[in-house]
């Protein structure tokens, strides 16, 4: 009897040159790849039905992909009676049936899965080989170079290693423009009147059109509206957003990549986070795309270097410190939170105008951007007080590009601190006047952002005070927190007091 190899694509892997893949032979008969849509993963979190669209129509095209470039594929849907439902059980089917005598599988995106796969030798009998994922440009060998031994694991110093490392916006030995960050450079506030693009979007096929009816079915009561769903599901689909994105936005998305508008989900903003995330782009192709476009002279430093920090700077680091940091990571909880999330967050019903904005929109879209996610609705969780795991498992289920290595530094770093200052220098906590700074919300909104206390008073004002003196312990040492600390430093104790009683009695309103 020959050797059959299995080799197993899981569904955020779907990219052609994937290590798993890398020596397959096309045409043999003993090389089987297998894909499976599994109950498991479609509920470890409550996720947002285009989520599941998104992913489990991605991976039909793929196989159909790999089907039509000779491969031998074995695909087991969700509603196939036979399917057990998780990976180990459709695994071993799988080697079953094909009397597998080898499995290979790149590693998994988070720690819950890659302990499965760990498991499975011991369980099936058969070698099984798991590959590093080559789709990120910093291996684990290299971040952990980087981060070995360092006190501190700033974004920025990461950053730099990988410009002059992949040479991408360095002339020689030198940062483009002599600058490595225009952060500064990417916070204008939105002028009312500024047309925003609209956007290409491709439209769902035959294929998709049946996932969707499977989710409908499936999950009637699940979050997030199935239609209209204008997610690219093929490569070249995910291709044609990119075009889109750099001929329309790429130019302005430097200068409001801060910036939120009532009624607009996506600005200047690329939206190729879930191709990013499921292997239908690269990394460093988009970044090769964004720099030539500028190169050209026809996108600014700007915003061809915000564009750039956020793919081969954020995602990269907070990816590496995913894995770096090991699975204790979550069991942090540095301030103590301890509220419920509340319900507004599945409903989009409360009155304050910049959240309901945003959780409205994730219902349509699964996607926000990344100051919806980090000054609104994160921003409020913190203030708030909210369970670190219930924030977590929040942001892993709604968003179509969540998985745990890129969720879970973003959420519990970066959004919540409850991580206490490994990923983020201090809590980007603030009041009302930062959303109203950086969008239209505030002047439809029934509370007033400028006033302090009372029932009309936005709500973000007196958490945020209550939020440092609850945390005065922690952060007052802080260095980037010495200006409220020194504003609060001359309430008395009656303000003090005042402050915590009005955001206890509006949080106890929320539960
Ligand atoms: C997120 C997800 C979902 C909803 N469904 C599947 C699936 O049915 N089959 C599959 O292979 N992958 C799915 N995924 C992606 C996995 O959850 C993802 O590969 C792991 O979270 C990464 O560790
Ligand atoms: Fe949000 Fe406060 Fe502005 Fe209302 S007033 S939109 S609650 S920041």
């Amino acid at each position: 009897m020959g050797v059959t190899t299995v080799r197993l694509v899981l569904g955020d892997q779907l990219t052609r040159g994937l290590s798993s893949l890398a020596d397959l032979r096309p045409g043999d008969p003993a090389q089987v790849v297998l894909m499976v849509e599994v109950q498991e993963e479609a509920t470890y979190v409550p996720h947002h039905r285009q989520k599941l669209v998104f992913i489990l129509g991605a991976m039909r095209h793929f196989a159909e992909e790999l089907r039509a470039a000779g491969v031998r594929v074995d695909y087991v849907r969700l509603d196939d009676p036979a399917n057990t439902g998780t990976f180990t059980g459709e695994v071993a089917r799988a080697v079953a049936r094909h009397k597998a005598t080898r499995l290979i599988v790149t590693e998994a995106g988070e720690w819950r899965v890659r302990r499965l796969i760990e498991s499975w030798e011991a369980s099936l009998g058969i070698p099984v080989e798991m590959r590093e994922d080559n789709r990120f440009i910093a291996s684990h060998a290299r971040f952990d170079r980087w981060a070995s031994g360092r006190k501190t694991y700033r974004m920025e110093f990461f950053y730099r290693e990988m410009r002059r490392e992949t040479g991408i916006l360095m002339d020689g030995a030198d940062p483009v423009g002599d600058q490595w960050n225009l952060d500064a450079e990417n916070r204008r506030a939105l002028p009312s009147r500024l047309p925003i693009p609209a956007r290409s979007r491709p439209a769902p096929d035959v294929m998709t059109r049946e996932v969707i009816d499977l989710v409908a079915e499936r999950f009637p009561h699940g979050f997030g509206d199935l239609e209209p769903f204008g997610w690219a599901v093929t490569r070249d689909e995910a291709l044609v957003v990119l075009d889109d994105f750099l001929m329309t936005c790429l130019p302005s998305f430097g200068d409001y990549q801060d910036a939120m508008r009532h009624g607009a989900p996506f600005l200047f903003h690329s939206t190729i986070s879930p191709y990013l995330n499921v292997g239908l782009l690269l990394p460093r192709e988009v970044c090769d795309a964004a720099e030539a476009e500028f190169r050209a002279g026809r996108a600014p430093l700007n915003a061809v270097e915000g564009f750039v920090r956020q793919v081969l700077g954020w995602r990269e680091y907070v990816r590496g410190m995913y894995w770096h940091l090991g699975p204790k990571y979550a069991a942090s909880n540095a301030l103590g939170a301890s509220r419920p999330l509340p319900d507004f967050y599945w409903t989009a019903q409360t009155p304050m105008r910049c959240l309901a904005d945003s959780v409205d929109q994730v219902r349509r879209h699964a996607y926000a951007h990344h100051i919806q996610r980090l000054m609104v609705t994160g921003n409020f969780a913190m203030l708030a007080g909210v369970r670190p795991a219930d924030v977590e498992a929040w942001y892993l289920a709604v968003f179509a590009d969540a998985f745990e290595w890129v969720e879970l530094p973003n959420t519990h770093g970066m959004a919540t601190w409850a991580d206490g200052g490994i990923i983020a220098s201090k809590p980007y906590a603030a009041s009302g006047a930062y959303i109203d700074r950086m969008s239209d919300y505030c002047g439809g909104c029934r509370y007033d952002v400028k006033a302090k206390s009372g029932p009309t008073a936005c709500p973000f004002n007196y958490l945020y005070w209550a939020f440092l003196i609850r945390n005065e312990e922690i952060l007052k040492g802080n260095p980037r927190m010495a200006m409220p600390y020194r504003t609060l430093g001359t309430w008395n104790s009656g303000r003090r007091a005042a402050v915590l009683a009005e955001a206890e009695t509006f949080l106890d309103g929320l539960a």
